[in-house]
Parts: C-alpha cells; structure tokens; sequence
C-alpha cells in the first residue's frame, strides 16, 4: 500500500468533518454533495474486498428512488450478491475516519480480513442519471487506482445491469457474457422463444405503457427494445426529457401513493408498468372501466411467477422444492393466497432484498419479491442442469414445458430483482398463458392497507424482533398495537425504523377501510 500516495488523494476528497453516514440496507445515501468522500474510500475498499475474494468487485453509484438531490453507492459482492454484513461495518468504519486515521483503518481491515496486498485486483463501475453521479464515480475511480487496482467503467447502466456484470466476470462467462450487449442478448433471446409458443398474441398482449421514472430504464430499454420487439412493443413514459428523477412519478411513488404516475395518459384497461430510479423496481397496474385504480405490486407479482413456474413442474413431472420468501409488508391476503390455494411456502425475512436473496437460496427455486416490486427468482445449479437435460430428453408436451422453463430461468437476471427482466417475465408468462392485467389482478383481493413515514427524535429507540414484525423496544409499544390490532378483523399492523432514511416506518392492514384507518391513526399517535 503506497500510503503516501493515498493520504495525497484523500486530501483531494476530503471528509466533511464530524459528518457520520451508515451504510444501510442499500449502502450509503445520503445529498450527493456529501459523498465525495465516500465514494473515494468505497473506491478503496472495493479494491481490499477484490484482492481478499480473488474475484471482481461492483461498485455502483446511485440512490435509487431517493430524489434526484440524492446520491449514494454500494458494492457488489462476487455473485452479483449485496456487500457481507461484516464488510459492510468495515465501510461504515472506513467512510465515517477522519483524514488522520484513514490510514490505519485501511491496514485495520487489511489485517482483519487477511488481505493479500500483493494480489490483483479488479472492480467494475456502474452509476445511475443523476447531474451528480458522473463526478463522484470519477472519485470511486481515484480510490481504486491509487490502491493500484484495475478497473472498467460501465458508465451508466441501470443497478441489476451492474449486478449481472459482475455475476458474469466471477463465473466464466458461463452465465452470460459481461457487457451490455450480451445482457441484452441473453434476455431478449429468452423471452423472443417464449413468446413465439404463446397462442395469445393479439395486440392486447404485444403492447405495455413503461413509465420510467424520468430515470437510466429509459435509457437502457430505449437501447434494448429492438432485440425483443418481436415479442412486444413498448411505449415509454416519464424518460427524462422533461421530467425530474422519481418526480410524481416511478415505482415508489405509485406503490406508496398507490395512484398512477404524472406524465402518463392511461385507458381504462390498459397494461401499465413503472420502474424505479435504477430500474430494480417494478410495479403494474390500470385502470378498470369504471375509471378505479387497481395496483400489482410485489406481491401478485411473486403470486404469478410461482404459481406459473410450478405448473410448469407439474407439467415436466418435477417435484422440485419451490419456496416464496416475502417481507412483513407484504400484503396478507397474498401469504393466504400462497399458503392455502396455491400450497407453496412462504418465508417472511426483515426488510431488504439481501436478506430474501439469501434465503431463496436455500429453494431448489426460490421466488422472492418485496411489496415494492423488489424481486426475482433463483434457480440451483443442480435444477439448472436437469432442466436443460429435461428439455433435450423428454418427448412432446413435457419437452415443450422444460424447454419453457429454461428460457424462463435465463430471462431471470438471478443476481439482483431486475425491472426489465422481470417485466419480459411478467409479459412473456401474461402471453403464455392467455391472462389479461384483469384476470391477473383478480388472482385474490389485497387487504386495504396503507404505509407511511413518521419522522422521530431518535428513531434507533425502536428495535424489532420476528423479521421486524414485533417492536422489542421501547417497552409498551408492542403490546399498545397489539391492543389496536385486535379490534379488527384480518388486521396486522407493525412499526420499524427504516434502513435507508431517517423515519420511521409504520404499516397496516385490515379488511376493511374505515378499521384500517383507525388502526393507522392509533399506532402512529403515541411516536409523535
Ligand atoms: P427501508 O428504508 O429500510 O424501509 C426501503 C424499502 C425496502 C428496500 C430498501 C432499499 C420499503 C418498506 N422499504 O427500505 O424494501 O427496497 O428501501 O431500497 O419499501
Ligand atoms: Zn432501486
């Protein structure tokens, strides 16, 4: 390590003094023009991360569906995986040391992590739209070259894209080729195959209104839309030539306002889709006839992914073990559904995609969405393989549904939730088997709920247990909603500090309006 050389560029991206950031369930985020600082030292510790895991490391600069003001950064492990629990404290560490005891943060970690100094390393940059985040990739790149690693800068790419990247430069290439060109490839080549088996192909299935969030989807599907127009022909809203980033508009504004984006003209039943930010969000929805909103969020997402993948089983003659793992906010009426009608377990993990990633994992196919559109669907090595075999082997109609399943496995971007992958999903499968948004909505009716952000002196007081779903602390809490919760039929309600904004969260629902409100009401009260 040529420590003079780092003290010398650590000058150059100097730390604000006394301010101090966590990186949370995304990483850091925070104004953009806080994290100069921090994208130099994340720069750093990627190289110290590629050096002890031999493999390339991510670093994308984003913040995601957080205003356009906004920016942050977060690294990505070799499988295209979230950064581990115990680096991610040496980037909280590392990001928060004053100038004179960088230094001996570095050799800290170095030490602690049996790093290889000697070893090369390689790191891959990815950033989002923002005004702000060309620059601070640039100070990522500064860390990396001044720990003497290498690097390629994607430029911007969307945050799954750089997921993808990454998974595919530490397997060989086995999964797909590392660029974006070969991204496009593999998915498009996917879903043109689906849907070529799809009887269904009038015009109600060939074409979808994607509002992007004035955000990098735009670009990128722009760039992509030709490979699968074959299949289906999208028209693109909100694609930033007006319109501010995640502005009235994106996934989070239409699952949190539960209403349609602005710059978006929407006939009643028409198939409508929004992204977020850096497209790792999706969410459907229309209008019915009578002029109602309706919203498919995460869930029903996950509901029609599964329940398709295991007919699929069923028609292959597999009996592989299927699992969905969901989050506290997902809406009970799609657990239900799931448990009781579909017969496929549900896990329940605390908030944050890496750890429904990690427990999907343990599923030979493993399905998991956040309410928030959040989401994907792992395969194991081994179900891979007896797939392809399957689609070579077995004769007519088993062959066809095993050939299906394994466009559908490459369709899914299996290191990150993915929005352009999983709307070629959703679309490809909505085809497939003849559903209109319609018949897909009414798979089972969500339970009214509502949630919302309640800003607090120290939100650390509320600490929670059961994958978030009990409030350990402070004392009262927990049994005064449960007091609330028990007035109401079908009602659930909860409270946790967020991971990424410095509010509270508070959910809840019932099966009904008028009860579900109250249950809100109530909960919030004694917090403010
Ligand atoms: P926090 O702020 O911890 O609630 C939010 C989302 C998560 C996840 C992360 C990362 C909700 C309720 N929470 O986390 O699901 O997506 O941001 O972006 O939607
Ligand atoms: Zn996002």
């Amino acid at each position: 390590m040529d420590l003079g050389a780092i003290t010398k560029y650590s000058a150059l991206h100097a730390k604000p003094n006394g301010l101090i950031l966590q990186y949370g369930t995304a990483g850091f985020r925070t104004k953009a023009e806080h994290l100069d600082h921090v994208m130099f030292r994340m720069g750093l510790l990627a190289v110290l991360r590629s050096k002890q895991t031999k493999s390339t490391i991510g670093v994308m600069v984003t913040a995601s569906h957080n205003p356009e003001e906004d920016n942050g950064v977060k690294l990505v492990d070799p499988l295209g995986e979230m950064l581990a629990p115990s680096w991610e404290e040496h980037a909280t560490c590392l990001a928060n040391a004053e100038e004179q005891d960088m230094q001996r943060v570095l050799i800290d970690i170095s030490e602690k992590e049996a790093v290889n100094l000697q070893q090369d390393a390689f790191v891959v940059i990815g950033r989002d739209t923002r005004p702000s985040s060309e620059k601070l990739s640039q100070s990522v790149i500064d860390g990396v070259t001044v720990l003497g690693g290498q690097f390629h800068d994607y430029g911007l790419l969307t945050t799954p894209q750089l997921h993808y990247m990454v998974y595919c430069r530490n397997t060989g290439g086995r999964y797909g080729k590392a660029t974006i060109e070969g991204y496009y490839q593999k998915l498009s080549k996917a879903f043109v195959e689906l849907t070529k088996q799809a009887s269904c192909s009038g015009d109600e299935y060939r074409s979808l209104k994607v509002d992007c969030a004035n955000g990098i989807g735009a670009l990128k599907l722009r760039e992509m839309e030709h490979y699968f127009s074959q299949g289906l022909s999208v028209q693109l809203f909100n694609d930033g030539s007006k319109g501010k980033l995640n502005h009235l508009c994106g996934a989070d504004f239409v699952k949190s306002h539960q209403k349609p984006p602005q710059g978006m003209e929407i006939k009643s039943n028409e198939r409508c889709c929004s992204f977020d930010g850096d497209a790792d969000r999706i969410v459907y929805y229309y209008h019915d006839a009578d002029g109602h909103f309706h919203l498919i969020d995460g869930d029903k997402i996950a509901t029609l992914i599964s329940s398709f993948l295991k007919e699929l089983l069923v028609e292959i003659g597999e009996s592989l073990n299927i699992g969905v793992v969901q989050t506290a906010y997902a809406n009970g009426s799609s657990t239900r559904y799931l448990e009781e009608v579909m017969k496929v377990p549900v896990y329940c993990t605390k908030t944050g995609v890496k750890h429904l990633h990690h427990k999907a994992q343990e599923f030979d196919i493993g399905v998991y969405f956040e309410a928030n559109g959040h989401g994907t669907a792992l395969f194991s090595t081994a179900v891979e393989m007896k797939i392809k075999q399957s689609a070579e082997q077995l004769e007519d109609k088993k062959r066809k549904a095993a050939k299906m399943l394994e466009n559908i496995i490459d369709l899914f971007n299996q290191a990150a939730g993915d929005a352009i992958s999983d709307m070629l999903v959703i679309e490809a499968i909505l085809a497939l088997k003849g559903l209109t948004v319609q018949q897909w909505d009414a798979l089972y009716t969500d339970l009214p709920n509502r949630q919302l952000k309640v800003q607090v002196a120290d939100r650390r007081v509320i600490s929670t247990t059961d994958a978030e779903r009990q409030a350990v602390t402070p004392p009262g809490l927990q049994e005064a909603i449960n007091d609330l919760v028990k007035k109401y039929k079908l009602s659930r309600a909860f409270v946790r500090p967020s991971g990424t904004e410095d509010v509270v969260r508070v959910y809840a629902e019932a099966d009904s309006q008028g009860s579900r409100l109250v249950v809100w009401i109530f909960i919030i009260w004694p917090l403010h």
